[in-house]
């Protein structure tokens, strides 16, 4: 009797020829270096040894792994680079998602005028506030474009034949249930692709879709949306959906960026989904950015808490205030905080410190607005031709149709 360790990788059970194939044991596929490993201990005998030498074979398995299958959506090229972090969700190997916020901060606060990535605005914190921020009386865009996808939702799929949803952030993905809805009305099946990189955000995304629709296939990308989108099989017929008007957070370099990357990892006949905020009476805007119960200032200024967590910092709430307006020629919400009184910064564990003069603003978050024609004309200079525009009845939310044209 010995005993034989299979420490090595399988990468598909199915590849393993029949005559070698181990009776009464599932093979699942095993992955290098994945921390969460149970270990199964099965008595087996293989075919070939002919009964007369029992082996004992120690299955190594990722716990809870459920699914026998490398899921079909990655391009087989980056298949390899994509490991179960636990059911349904995928990620990176070796990816460090943490790595980056430090380097990104450090670098947009030295600049002139200061300011930081909207990302760092979500740690839990951020994201409970944000999703207050979306019950808001003044904060609008969320309840207009759920009801612009509600009623147009039909219609959308059904101008997007398409397999698969890939969503770029989760967040709960309650709007997009709409279109869950009808892509399963319309084709009785589909793949549901969220990326994002917040894995709670994921989990929740994946409980939704469990209990609503047992039937779509879920596949959870926790990754950044680049890398997440990048990795979709471009052979598989996709309708990527980006909502929220999230894109007003992209500056005039992100924008460009982002919409070339994004183009380019879509296959010939793949449609975007876009929500876009409009451009509109000012009050309108300011006021969603600024409601009476102060949700909107707590989600800003939240953040210098995120980053004296993350860099051992010393940013001093109550010496801080909340300041935003719209500007015009920029056509966007410009999101502040501004110091009450001068700030020695100082970040423990990094040689680095500056002062934060009593008035001087930080430049938090960008909200732009958007003309949807202007708006689809650019889109055009990205390969993405404009299928249709969805908007509301006061046209304060566009949703835009785009398909790739290559
Ligand atoms: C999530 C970027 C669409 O700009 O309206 C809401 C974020 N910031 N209130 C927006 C936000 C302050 C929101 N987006």
């Amino acid at each position: 009797m010995g005993t034989i360790h299979c420490i090595s990788v399988i990468p598909n059970a199915v590849k393993i020829p029949h005559s070698r194939r181990l009776r009464g044991i599932h093979l699942y596929p095993i992955f290098a270096g994945e921390p969460n490993w149970i270990q199964c201990e099965r008595s087996i005998i293989p075919e070939e040894a002919n009964g007369s030498i029992p082996v004992r074979f120690s299955f190594i398995v990722p716990q809870a792994m459920t699914q026998e299958n490398t899921p079909t959506i990655f391009a087989a090229e980056k298949r390899a680079h994509w490991r179960a972090l636990e059911p349904e969700i995928w990620s990176i190997q070796g990816a460090d998602l943490d790595a980056v916020p430090t380097q990104s901060i450090l670098t947009t606060l030295w600049d002139q005028p200061r300011w930081l990535e909207a990302y760092h605005l979500y740690d839990q914190r951020g994201s409970e506030l944000f999703e207050q921020i979306c019950g808001l009386p003044e904060y609008y865009l969320t309840r207009t474009e759920n009801a612009i996808l509600e009623t147009h939702a039909r219609d959308i799929i059904a101008r997007a034949p398409v397999r698969c949803i890939v969503e770029l952030g989760a967040g709960y993905s309650k709007k997009t249930l709409h279109l869950l809805t009808e892509q399963l009305r319309q084709r009785g099946s589909s793949i549901f692709a969220p990326i994002d990189v917040s894995a709670a955000g994921l989990r929740a995304s994946r409980a939704a879709v469990r209990s609503a629709f047992p039937e779509i296939q879920f596949h959870g990308l926790h990754a950044r949306y680049e890398e997440g989108f990048s990795a979709i099989d471009k052979n598989l017929p996709t309708l990527f959906v980006f909502l929220g008007s999230t894109i007003g957070n992209f500056n005039h370099s992100d924008f460009p960026r982002f919409f070339r990357t994004l183009s380019a990892a879509m296959g010939p006949g793949d449609f975007l989904l876009l929500g876009a905020d409009r451009v509109k009476d000012v009050k309108v805007l300011e006021d969603a950015y600024n409601d009476s119960r102060g949700v909107t200032a707590e989600f800003i200024l939240n953040v210098f808490d995120h980053i004296n967590r993350l860099l051992h910092g010393n940013f001093a709430r109550d010496n801080m205030r909340y300041d935003s307006r719209y500007n015009p020629e920029w056509q966007r919400i410009e999101m502040y905080a501004v110091a009450r009184a001068r700030q020695d910064i100082r970040f423990a564990d990094i040689d680095a410190a500056f002062q934060w003069q009593k008035d001087e603003k930080i430049l938090v978050e960008i909200s732009r607005k958007f003309d949807p024609l202007r708006l689809q004309e650019q889109l055009r200079f990205f390969d993405l031709g404009a299928v249709e525009h969805f908007t509301d009845p006061r046209e304060w939310f566009s949703i835009l149709l785009l398909k790739k044209e290559s």
